[in-house]
């Protein structure tokens, strides 16, 4: 019988994750825990067991847009594929999105909202896009207490029954450009009392959703963000007719395949102001950072699920007589990449617990300060983390890691995307220098690296506590170095926030070891801070003429 090799397996994703399991009893108290549990592990079991069949079965179904009838009428429906199908059951069944609402945990049911997406997301190809919009857009519509629309809207975001809820879209991209969302170009006009928008939307995700949150100006409103104004828009008359939206295709894209995403035409399109007629950008900033926060919470479970399938292979693989489990370089390589993952987590899940804690009501002002933050500082490092981490991953199947059927290479192509939208890793870095500026801010994020490091520096991570004091004080010397020099601040934005990112993640993994060496022997959680740290934290360049690196880039003498 000729070779074939074992594909990889996945263990329930609840049990086999220590990670996890040690952040959850370090984080709930007990009874929140003891009361999680069960639902943790059939979630872990459904990833892990029929859920990635079902996914794996049906990689290369995708949606596919159906804009006319039988008859002549334009019905511009999407069909969608069965691992979407099941995942909106579950979505209501698990309150995938509402539990959050629901405050069941109080300050807590945000940790537990997003361990139940960490643990099943990753075999629900890329449902969580739809559902980071459907959180945003809750939020957003509470936040900014349109009492009207938010009765209508968020109990059915929030709903537990399959057959009642909805989810939402978050149209903000347009030809002009996703970033500078200023230059929109959809015109708002009154009629009737009530409000039509006309415009084209350029890449609108999840285009099946009930309802969006877009922007648009009202005629005679001044150019740019403030110019514009958020509006709440159901994609369905009441009579099922689409709301003068057409869509015109789908988009051919590198990964998130399965996400039905748009290219629309608003034309006489009903829709309703949610805050006022200005100030969109501002209005629609609750919902940015709800989905940013999702983004990184993907960047976390995508680098789980691919490390995971790699540790299971390293022990199914034999190359040169023995399996890769004992092969002392490949299991070098898994560690480098497994350091990355745990400290995306730990940086991801500390956003989450403050998230949750402002929206129980029980953030003190510095914790909202460093939510505002550490918010953009961990959608920019997890979504690097996350594309670098899923290519080291696929390069460790060796050929197989590159064969579309094998399902790894939507590893890599699904998290390219999270540098990507939700703001480019760029965006996130000047809009992290734009949280900075805000009062209280930069202390509240010193104090929170300070506060720990104090506290762990007498420790066993001595070198690893220096090397965060080390790159925070480069850090806080080039900031005030280029207080006043607008082109050499943008040009190292980058460089900077990761350094915060990093030196964040670096601190909570060092936090972590100590807390579960205070337990016994922590090999696992030491070995992630030590090579953390070991990797570097620290990417500023004091010396770095912006001039010079004008001439590099562009490719003149
Ligand atoms: C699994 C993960 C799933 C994720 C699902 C994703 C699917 C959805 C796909 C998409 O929709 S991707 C498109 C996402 N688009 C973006 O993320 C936009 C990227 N661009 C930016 O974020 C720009 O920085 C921005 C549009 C905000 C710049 O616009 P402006 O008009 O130059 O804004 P400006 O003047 O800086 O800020 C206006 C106000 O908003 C200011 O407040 P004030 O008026 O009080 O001064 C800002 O402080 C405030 N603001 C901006 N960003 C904020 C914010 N406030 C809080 N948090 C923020 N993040």
């Amino acid at each position: 019988m000729a070779f074939l090799q074992d594909p990889p397996r996945l263990d329930n994703q609840y049990d086999h994750d220590p990670l996890l399991k040690e952040y959850l009893a370090r984080t709930l108290p007990p009874e929140v825990l003891a009361s999680a549990v069960e639902e943790y592990r059939y979630l872990g079991d459904q990833a892990a067991g029929p859920l990635y069949r079902l996914m794996l079965e049906d990689l290369d179904h995708e949606p596919r847009l159906v804009q006319w009838d039988p008859w002549g009428r334009r019905i511009d429906l999407i069909e969608l594929t069965p691992v979407w199908a099941k995942a909106k059951e579950l979505t209501a069944e698990h309150g995938l999105v509402g539990a959050a609402y629901e405050q069941k945990q109080g300050p807590y049911s945000r940790v537990h909202q997003f361990a139940l997406n960490y643990l099943v997301q990753a075999s629900l190809d890329v449902y969580s896009c739809p559902l980071a919009m459907t959180d945003g857009a809750a939020r957003t519509l509470l936040d900014l207490g349109n009492r009207a629309l938010s009765d209508r809207a968020v109990p059915r975001l929030i709903s537990r029954d399959p057959a009642n809820a909805w989810t939402s879209g978050q149209w903000m991209t347009e030809r002009t450009g996703g970033s500078d969302v200023g230059l929109t170009e959809t015109v708002a006009r009154q009629v009737d009392g009530g409000w039509t928008l006309d415009g084209v939307k350029w890449f609108t995700s999840a285009t099946t959703s009930e309802m969006a949150l877009t922007l648009g100006r009202p005629v005679g409103n001044p150019e740019g963000g403030r110019g514009l104004a958020l509006f709440y828009v159901e994609t369905r008359r009441a009579d099922g007719t689409p709301n003068g939206i057409s869509v015109h295709r789908l988009k051919d894209k590198l990964g998130t395949r399965k996400v039905p995403t748009a290219e629309l035409s608003l034309a006489g399109t009903l829709a309703t102001p949610v805050a006022g007629l200005t100030d969109g950008v501002r209005n629609i900033s609750s919902m940015l950072n709800v989905t940013r926060t999702w983004n990184a919470v993907a960047a976390t479970w995508l680098m789980r699920r691919a490390i995971a399938l790699c540790q299971d292979y390293a022990r199914r693989r034999i190359a040169f007589g023995r399996p890769l489990s004992e092969k002392p370089l490949h299991l070098d390589t898994l560690a480098q990449i497994a350091a990355e993952a745990e400290g995306a987590f730990h940086l991801t899940f500390r956003v989450v617990e403050l998230m949750g804690k402002k929206e129980a009501g029980l953030a003190t002002p510095a914790e909202e300060l460093l939510l505002r933050v550490i918010t953009p500082l961990a959608k920019l490092t997890t979504g690097k983390q996350a594309a670098a981490v899923t290519s080291e991953a696929i390069e460790a199947f060796g050929g197989a890691g590159y064969v579309e059927d094998t399902g790894l290479p939507r590893l890599l192509a699904d998290a390219q995307v999270l540098p990507i939208w939700e703001g480019t890793t760029n965006v996130l870095s000047l809009d992290t220098l734009r949280a900075l500026e805000k009062e209280g801010v930069a202390p509240a994020l010193f104090e929170e690296l300070e506060g720990r490091l104090v506290r762990l520096e007498g420790g066993r991570f001595f070198e690893e506590v220096k090397a965060v004091r080390q790159a925070i004080k480069s850090a806080q010397e080039w900031w005030g170095s280029v207080a006043r020099d607008r082109d050499g601040l943008e040009a190292g934005a980058r460089r900077f926030a990761l350094t915060l990112g990093r030196s964040l993640e670096l601190t909570y993994l060092i936090d972590h070891a100590a807390w579960c060496c205070e337990r016994g022997d922590a090999p696992r959680a030491q070995a992630a801070a030590r090579i953390f740290a070991r990797r570097g934290v620290e990417l500023i360049d004091r010396r770095l003429a912006f001039a010079d690196a004008r001439a590099l880039a562009l490719g003149t003498v």
